[in-house]
């Protein structure tokens, strides 16, 4: 049923893996249609009381959307590819049950993108973070320009997506972007605990306060719209081709500002 998601259940928590350790877990086309299948249809349907969601292997949780596909984007590939992720991507925030990204490795463009629309993050110690898709010439496009601004404030997510720098597990701890850091072996273990916690709380009010939670945010609404048209416009830029065939070629990228 999934090519690139392991899923286990284990004590009423679902556990995602998304696998595909060699490409550093990369949400290529096929995956991103196996995590919108799971959480509008399959999640739902499941007797469970939250669902962690963690990368294959010890080094990433995600490291981006597969750059390896965006040479064929192109404006209206780019709006469908963005709006298709936002749409998934709210269906985990919307998601009625805690979700938790253990977040074991570098969690980058997409990757951080996804670990923000879940309800919590546990990272562990080698966990990486960053939004660096101005390097590749566009600009986050799964909803980082906003949902960065939500979690550590405007100042601080404007110099992460303007750089494109990345920052290392105690500093996303100290800016709010994670909530626990652990050694790797502990990670699971310490969602799971969470999760356990929040299991023997009433099922209707914790559902009640993920909704009332997100309400805070709805204003932001037409800032994901604004993304998704940027978005759109960089994948049709030169630059763009340049960056990403420069990532692929492994080289630095000479942008001519079009
Ligand atoms: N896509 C495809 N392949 C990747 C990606 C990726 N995002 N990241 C790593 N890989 C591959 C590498 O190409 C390499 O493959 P191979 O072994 O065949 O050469 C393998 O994974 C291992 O990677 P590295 O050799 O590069 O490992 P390092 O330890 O040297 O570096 C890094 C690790 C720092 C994580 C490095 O791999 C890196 O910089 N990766 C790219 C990070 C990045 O730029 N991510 C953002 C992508 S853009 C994005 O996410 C936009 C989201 C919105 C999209 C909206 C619709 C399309």
């Amino acid at each position: 049923m999934y090519n690139n998601l392991l899923l286990r259940e284990e004590n009423g928590i679902l556990i995602v893996t998304i696998n595909r350790e060699k490409a550093l877990n990369a949400l290529n086309t096929q995956t991103m249609l196996e995590l919108k299948q799971l959480f509008e249809e399959d999640a739902p349907q499941r007797a469970i009381h939250g669902v962690i969601l963690t990368g294959a292997g010890p080094k990433a949780f995600v490291a981006g959307a597969d750059i390896s596909e965006f040479l064929t984007l192109d404006v209206e590939k780019g709006r469908e590819m963005a709006q298709r992720g936002h749409d998934t991507f709210f269906a985990i925030e919307r998601f009625p049950k805690p979700v938790i990204a253990a977040v074991n490795g570098f969690a980058l463009g997409g990757g951080c993108e996804l670990a923000m629309a879940c309800h919590m993050r546990i990272a562990s110690e080698n966990a990486r973070f960053g939004q660096p898709e101005v390097s590749l010439g566009i600009i986050p496009g799964y909803g980082g320009t906003q949902r960065l601004i939500q979690h550590i404030g405007k100042g601080k997510a404007m110099e992460l997506l303007l750089t494109g720098d990345m920052i290392a597990a105690p500093e996303a701890l100290q800016l709010g972007l994670v909530n626990h850091v652990v050694p790797q072996e502990s990670l699971l273990d310490k969602a799971q605990e969470i999760l356990a916690k929040i299991a023997a709380k009433g099922p209707v009010a914790v559902t009640k306060v993920i909704e009332s939670v997100n309400a805070y945010f709805q204003f932001d609404a037409f800032g994901f719209d604004t993304e998704v048209t940027a978005f759109a416009h960089t994948t049709g830029t030169s630059d763009f081709k340049e960056g990403a065939s420069a990532f692929l070629e492994k080289r630095s990228p000479a942008f001519q500002g079009k």
